[in-house]
């Protein structure tokens, strides 16, 4: 075996880190890059969701904490895309990717955000699921990815908490209140464990991501760790979660649930979802309307180049 391999199988195996400047086969470079740039797309389009409802925020507090969560979604975003920089594809081309719907992001985007209780949904919900994803990736094998992670994972807590908060509000309030949060979740359930990818016999990505360590819990681990953290939550706000067949497995100590929707999900991921034009609609024009900023910062460096060396 040729020796660059052989290094960086040793890194893997001792459960090291993979540095961009290590030798890597090309495979994992390519398997990172998809899977970093699509994470990084996620959180900036996440945004728009909720991007929708700060100026309609009941109070002025909450619409602060909401203001606060989403800029740190754009700056995980930021993180993300240095990762993916580091293994040698610019941002420039990575939104390229996006805006030719080459490049995926998460299926959870597509759907819109109706009331005040989705944000509390969403929070709750789909931060609480990307936590679950994101502390397994905490342990990722290429260095900065697993680093971001770390970051990123702090600020999630508090997003999920943020979601919670509004649910608990919402949830022992007035009847229509009441109502509101319990169609939140309604709407909001059965995308929330799609997030987390098809079921592992259907995920071809998942051999080589499992063999190098990128990822280390499978898509249907991290979805039953996900579901067995949530419905004790949903209980305690008195809400019913929407799925007749969920029900405790004391012999397997967790729980069972119904039929995942793959034809929506493989839908809403094929850009077929409620708000997917939408979505990219809106980065497209957003990326165009503010070309004079990339155009001043780009001018900016190369006027001071020569000053900072
Ligand atoms: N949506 O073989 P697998 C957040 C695609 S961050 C769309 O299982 P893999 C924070 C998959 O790309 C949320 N596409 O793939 C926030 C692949 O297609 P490809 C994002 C999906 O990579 C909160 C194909 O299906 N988090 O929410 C989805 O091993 C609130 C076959 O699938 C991450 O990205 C999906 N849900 O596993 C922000 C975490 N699932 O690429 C704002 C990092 C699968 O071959 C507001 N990513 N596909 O053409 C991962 O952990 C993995 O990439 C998975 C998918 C688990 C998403």
């Amino acid at each position: 075996m040729d020796k660059y391999q052989e290094a960086f199988d040793g890194i893997i195996e001792r459960d090291e880190r993979v540095e961009p400047r290590d030798w890597m086969p090309d495979e994992y470079r390519k398997h990172l890059i998809r899977q970093v740039s699509q994470h990084a797309h996620s959180e900036v389009i996440g945004m728009q969701p909720e991007g929708n409802w700060l100026l309609r925020a009941p109070s002025l507090r909450s619409k602060q904490v909401l203001l606060a969560k989403i800029q740190d979604e754009a700056g995980h975003g930021l993180y993300l895309y240095s990762v993916a920089e580091t293994l040698g594809i610019s941002r420039a081309e990575m939104l390229q990717q996006l805006h030719d719907g080459k490049a995926k992001y998460s299926s959870i985007f597509n759907y819109p955000a109706l009331t005040w209780a989705d944000i509390g949904a969403i929070g709750w919900l789909v931060d609480g699921a990307a936590i679950v994803n994101q502390v397994s990736l905490q342990r990722t094998s290429y260095g900065p990815y697993s680093r971001g992670m770390i970051r990123i994972c702090k600020e999630e807590s508090f997003h999920q908490r943020q979601g919670f908060e509004i649910m608990l509000h919402m949830a022992n309030g007035t009847p229509e209140q009441r109502e509101m949060a319990q169609d939140a979740l309604n709407r909001f359930w059965w995308p929330s464990i799609m997030m987390f990818g098809p079921h592992d016999s259907d995920s071809p990505n998942t051999g080589n991501a499992m063999k190098w360590k990128i990822k280390r819990e499978s898509n249907d681990e991290l979805r039953q760790k996900f579901i067995d953290k949530t419905v004790p939550q949903a209980e305690f706000l008195g809400l019913t979660i929407p799925d007749p067949d969920l029900k405790w497995n004391e012999e397997k100590g967790s729980y069972d649930y119904g039929e995942i929707d793959w034809e929506e999900f493989w839908a809403v991921v094929k850009g077929n979802g409620p708000c997917n034009k939408e979505r990219l609609d809106h980065h497209i024009k957003a990326h165009k309307d503010n070309a004079w900023v990339r155009e001043a910062a780009e001018a900016y460096a190369a006027k001071t180049e020569g000053e900072l060396v």
